[in-house]
This record gives structure tokens, C-alpha cells and sequence, in this order.
């Protein structure tokens, strides 16, 4: 049975939830002079909150803002005197992170235990990691004096909002760029907290800017000629779109795109391990990560029994309201997002698959998906093929290690991928022949502000993360 589901009133209070925001320009909260626009919940599919939203005269506005900030302070500024914000930036991450993981939550629909003990610390890390590179960028291999790009134009997706501002603002910082930076127009409201986390900072105004609004602020950002670098994370049909349209404008460009990662068991794995690792791969925040693990690769000697005990574990998640420390699938963030994933799953039973849902109580209201499992997939299948950024699992078998690889392979992107085995050398063997930017072995979704994060083919290029991760904002 469907239950009503009603949020607690004091988690407004805790997220310090108002009636409206306004964007975020040269340390100052304005109004911005496009169309405002309405977050909503997706647990309730109700209004949170109203969001004024930019203009190109905004934009404008912003980038030159940015650029100014840029020349006069903050490029100029030594790397250990940047490195003492970023530092404050990151401790002030911890002191409102009860703030922050509530406000994601009720903004993203992603579950509770999730923004809190992964979103917001991770973002933390992001910034503590970064101020540590700020005043050693001269020893870090790129020459004695690599200087900053300039003026960053940011565009980040719904699915982390805070942690992908995280990723794209504390690196640009530690090198000594300004930033524009658009959150999606579905979850603007953890980004705008982040402008007055920057004033309570008491970082120099300019040099962080919160622009919200849709895909045509993103354009105007990505186009404008005072931008120096662009960096995008979002769908690859819009990275395709960004990269045409940066051409021959001689500005950076890095991209983060979809994926449809391949999570790979041997039939020598550690088969209970294995299964919470297919569960955190396919189900942490609703599906909704571009490396997912959303095709199962199973040994054929071991399908039936993993497929067993992960309809086993499945059956354990409670699904539904994201405040609720319990709950380990939350919501789908917004009706479109939602359309898509049931288009896709219905297209995996249209096309002969297997399908299998969990029989958990979904809520009446709210925009919520039952995990799904679908096995008896073939290759050439949609759900084999298309990113579906939700709670659906496609199973795929395979006889020998080699048909694995080339299974595993057979995708236009190349974000990540998973192994499961006993056996170390079968770990390196797979990693090598596995083309994708991140390779996990016997785990997954495991993040550090250390490691480069990044794609091949049409998963994106360039690398978060690490010193690699500098690389994008330096000119060397
Ligand atoms: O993405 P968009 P959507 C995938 C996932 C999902 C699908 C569609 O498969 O189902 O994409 O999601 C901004 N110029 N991913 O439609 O449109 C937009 O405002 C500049 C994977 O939400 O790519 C938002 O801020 N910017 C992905 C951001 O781009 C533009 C995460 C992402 O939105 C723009 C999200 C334009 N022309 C979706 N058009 C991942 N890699 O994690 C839109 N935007």
C-alpha cells in the first residue's frame, strides 16, 4: 500500500528554508532579471521555494564582476593567503552541515544519510584538499610558475549539487581563478547558501558568483567572450552542444558526461560483498550518478545465485521519505526525470527483457521509482545501451574474462567500471583492458578529493580531482 508522506516541519527551520532567493553577484545577494523560477520537492512534487534567475545583461554582469576580481585580487594574491580561505570555505562546510544535508535533501530528493554523510563531508574534503595545493601549485610538477586560467565558467547538474560545485569551485580557487558558476535549475538552493557560506568566508567579492536558471543561462555563460575556461558536468547531448560551441574560441574546456559503467562479478568473487557493492553502485541516490554501475556483468556459473541474493538484499531498502535517517532510496528529482526512467525501463520489457521490481510501498505523492532489476538483457537492448540515471539494474552474463572486457567495453562512454574477484592478478589484467577513467575492484562509488575523476570517449574529457585536476586551471 502507497503511504501519504508528510515532512517533519522543523527540517525547513534546520535547512533555514525561505520563501525566496536571489542569485549571487560580486558578494552580494540581487535580483536577478530573468524569469524567477520554482524549486520544487520531489518527495511532495511541491513548491519549496522561488529562485530569481539571470539574464544575458546578468550574465554580463557577473563575468565581468569575475574578471575584475580576477586582475585586481585574487590572481595576485600568494597562494598561501588563498589557501586560508579555502581552508575557511571547508571548516565552514562542517559548521553548517546540518543546514546543508537537509536543505540538498529536501531540494534533491536524494535520501538523508546520503547528503550527510557523503555529499556534504565529501564537498568538505574537496575544499580542505584543494587549500593544500594552493600554495605548492610551483612544486607540483607543472613548472616553477603556472598561473591561472582566469575567469571560469562553471555549469553543474542536479544530482550532487553541492559536491559538484565542490569539484568545480576549489580547484579553480587554488589556482587562482574567479568563477560564474549556474547550479541546475531543479536544485539551485544548496549553491546559494555556498555564496553566503563565501561572504561569511569573507572572500573578496567577485571572486565566487551564483548565477541559477536553465540551459539558456548556461549558453549565454558558455558563450560569453570573457569567459577563459569552461567546465561542464551534465548530459552528453549538452556536452557535445558546449564543446561545438566553444570551437575556435580558444577558451579550456573540460567535460563530465553520462556513463553506462559496467560492474563485472567472477564467479571467484566474494559473492555477499559483491551484492552490496551491485546495491551501492546502481542504488545510491536513486540511480541518479553518472558512474553508476548500471549493467551487472555476471559470470554465467554464478548468475542465478547473485541474482538470488540481490533480489534478497533489494527487498530490504526502504524507499521513500528522504528526511528519514532509515531510508536508503529516496526520490527521483523531478517529474522529467522520472518520465525518462520509466520510458527506458518499459522500453527493457517492450524488448524481451526480464524485468523484476522490488516490492516495497512507494509513496502517494512525490516522484519515487522501485528498484528495478532487469536480467536476460541483450547487448543490443536500450536499457544495455542508454544512460537511465535511475534505480534500474540491467543484468548481462558472460562465459570467460575476455567476453567480459568486451562486453564491458561495448559503450559509446567510458566513465568507470567495476570487478569483483578473488584474485589480484585478474584485477590489474581487467583494469587494464577495461576502457573507463575510474576502475574499481571490490567496490565502488568510492570518492577522494586525491584521485582524478574523469571519462573517456563520450563520458567527457579532462580530470577532477588530484594534481591532475589542476591541470584544467592552470596555464603552464
Ligand atoms: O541534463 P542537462 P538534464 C544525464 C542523465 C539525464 C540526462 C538529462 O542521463 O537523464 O542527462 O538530464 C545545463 N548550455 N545527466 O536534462 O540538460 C542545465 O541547466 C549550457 C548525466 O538535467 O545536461 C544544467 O545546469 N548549459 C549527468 C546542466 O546543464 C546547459 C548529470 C545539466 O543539464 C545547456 C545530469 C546549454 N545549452 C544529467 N542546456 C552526469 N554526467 O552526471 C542545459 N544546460
Amino acid at each position: 500500500e502507497p503511504w501519504d508522506y508528510a515532512p517533519a516541519p522543523e527540517s525547513r527551520d534546520v535547512a533555514g528554508l525561505r520563501d525566496s532567493y536571489r542569485m549571487f553577484v560580486d558578494g552580494e545577494f540581487v535580483e536577478g532579471s530573468g524569469e524567477p523560477l520554482t524549486t520544487l520537492e520531489p518527495a511532495t512534487g511541491q513548491p519549496l521555494a522561488e529562485v530569481s534567475t539571470a539574464s544575458g545583461a546578468d550574465v554580463d554582469r557577473a563575468v565581468r564582476v569575475a574578471r575584475r576580481a580576477f586582475d585586481e585580487v585574487w590572481s595576485r594574491m600568494p597562494g598561501a593567503e588563498r589557501a586560508k580561505y579555502l581552508f575557511r570555505i571547508a571548516r565552514l562546510i562542517q559548521e553548517r552541515a546540518r543546514e546543508l544535508a537537509v536543505l540538498e535533501t529536501l531540494d534533491n530528493g536524494k535520501p538523508i544519510k546520503e547528503s550527510r554523510d557523503s555529499d556534504v563531508p565529501t564537498a568538505a574534503a574537496h575544499f580542505f584538499h584543494h587549500a593544500g595545493w594552493a600554495d605548492k601549485l610551483g612544486y607540483a610538477g607543472f613548472g616553477p610558475d603556472p598561473r591561472p586560467v582566469g575567469v571560469a565558467g562553471q555549469v553543474i547538474p542536479w544530482n550532487f549539487p553541492l559536491l559538484m560545485l565542490a569539484w568545480k569551485i576549489a580547484p579553480a580557487l587554488a589556482c587562482g581563478n574567479t568563477v560564474v558558476l549556474k547550479p541546475a535549475e531543479t536544485t539551485p538552493l544548496t549553491a546559494l547558501v555556498f555564496g553566503d557560506l563565501c561572504r561569511q568566508a569573507g572572500l573578496p567579492p567577485g571572486v565566487v558568483n551564483v548565477l541559477p536558471g536553465a540551459g539558456d543561462v548556461g549558453a549565454a555563460l558558455v558563450d560569453h567572450p570573457g569567459v577563459d575556461k569552461v567546465a561542464f558536468t551534465g548530459s552528453t547531448e549538452v556536452g557535445k552542444r558546449i564543446q561545438a560551441a566553444v570551437a575556435g574560441t580558444g577558451k579550456r574546456l573540460t567535460l563530465e558526461l553520462g556513463g553506462k559503467a559496467a560492474n563485472v562479478v567472477f564467479d571467484d568473487a566474494p559473492l555477499d560483498q559483491a551484492v552490496e557493492g551491485i546495491v551501492n553502485g546502481i542504488f545510491f541516490n536513486q540511480g541518479h550518478v553518472c558512474c553508476a554501475g548500471s549493467r551487472l556483468l555476471v559470470q554465467e556459473s554464478v548468475a542465478e545465485e547473485v541474482l538470488a541474493k540481490l533480489r534478497d538484499r533489494i527487498r530490504t531498502l526502504r524507499v521513500g521519505d528522504p528526511l528519514d535517517k532509515n531510508t536508503d532510496v529516496g526520490a527521483i528529482n523531478s517529474a522529467e526525470q522520472l518520465a525518462r526512467i520509466t520510458e527506458l525501463a518499459d522500453s527493457g520489457e517492450a524488448e524481451g527483457a526480464q524485468r523484476w521490481t522490488s516490492p516495497c510501498r512507494l509513496p502517494e505523492r512525490g516522484w519515487f521509482f522501485a528498484p528495478t532489476v532487469f536480467s536476460e538483457v541483450q547487448q543490443s537492448m536500450r536499457i544495455a545501451r542508454e544512460e537511465i540515471f535511475g534505480p534500474v539494474l540491467s543484468t548481462l552474463t558472460f562465459r570467460t574474462p575476455e567476453e567480459a572486457i568486451g562486453k564491458a567495453n561495448n559503450t559509446p562512454y567510458g566513465l568507470s567500471a567495476g570487478i569483483w574477484t578473488e584474485k589480484g592478478s585478474r584485477i590489474l589484467w581487467a583494469a587494464q583492458r577495461l576502457r573507463a577513467g575510474v576502475v574499481w575492484a571490490n567496490t565502488f562509488n568510492r570518492f577522494d578529493p586525491t584521485a582524478p575523476f574523469g571519462g573517456y570517449q563520450e563520458s567527457g574529457f579532462g580530470r577532477e580531482g588530484g594534481r591532475a585536476g589542476l591541470e584544467a586551471y592552470l596555464d603552464v
